[in-house]
């Protein structure tokens, strides 16, 4: 057996543990929708029900999951719609370059644009070969692999596109707006000048 890099500071744990702020929201398929909004191309905005969303097309990715908790999921088999391939359905203008990923209930958090259009980051319905369960964000969950586990937004329900970064829920909580784990970016604190707009 191979040995297995982990970022520094974390464990992998028995079991997978379900880490959130607030209730599972229940999913009603009629009412469901995503939206892509804000600094879009043309300025409009993007919404696709149930129905349309699962007749996007669908990816694989296998990788590690960090929470920032310390715990690390090893080889986690996700399947879902490549961000990068809602972005090409709903252009972004030019000067967008953060987005803001909503949830049910108003969590959200912010990315860089370069960080959502990674090849490995999608909004994921199945993990091993089954549908999310709804503690792990069914129906639709963010998945952002070489980030800390808080920027995987489960029950998402919209994309904003911001020409200015903003801070997401936790990020205006004291953690780390940029969040590698890799680089053990997991406080505000340890920010550097220019990883996040400015604290109050
Ligand atoms: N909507 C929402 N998404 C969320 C959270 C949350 O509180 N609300 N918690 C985040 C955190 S801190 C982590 S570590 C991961 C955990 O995903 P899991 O419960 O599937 O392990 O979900 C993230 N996504
Ligand atoms: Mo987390």
């Amino acid at each position: 057996m191979s040995e297995r890099r982990l970022p520094p500071g974390q464990y992998v744990p028995s079991g997978w543990p379900a880490v959130h702020y607030g209730p599972v929201p229940r999913f009603r398929p009629q009412r469901w929708d995503l939206r892509v909004y804000g600094a879009t191309a043309g300025a409009g905005q993007y919404r696709w029900d149930w129905t349309e969303f699962e007749e996007l097309p669908r990816v694989d990715v296998v990788a590690d999951f960090h929470c920032v908790t310390r715990f690390t999921i090893t080889d986690v088999r996700w399947r879902g719609v490549a961000a990068a391939t809602l972005v090409e359905l709903a252009p972004p203008a030019e000067d967008a370059t953060h987005v803001m990923v909503w949830a049910e209930y108003g969590y959200s958090a912010n990315l860089r644009m370069d960080d959502f259009l990674r090849p490995d980051v999608l909004l994921a319905t199945h993990r091993d070969g089954e549908r999310l369960s709804p503690k792990h964000g069914h129906p639709v969950r963010l998945v952002v692999p070489h980030l800390y586990g808080w920027k995987s937004v489960k029950w998402v329900r919209a994309i904003e596109y911001l020409t200015v970064d903003r801070r997401g829920f936790w990020e205006e909580r004291g953690y780390h707006n940029v969040a590698d784990p890799w680089a053990e970016q997991r406080y505000s604190y340890q920010e550097e000048p220019g990883e996040g707009p400015p604290l109050d």
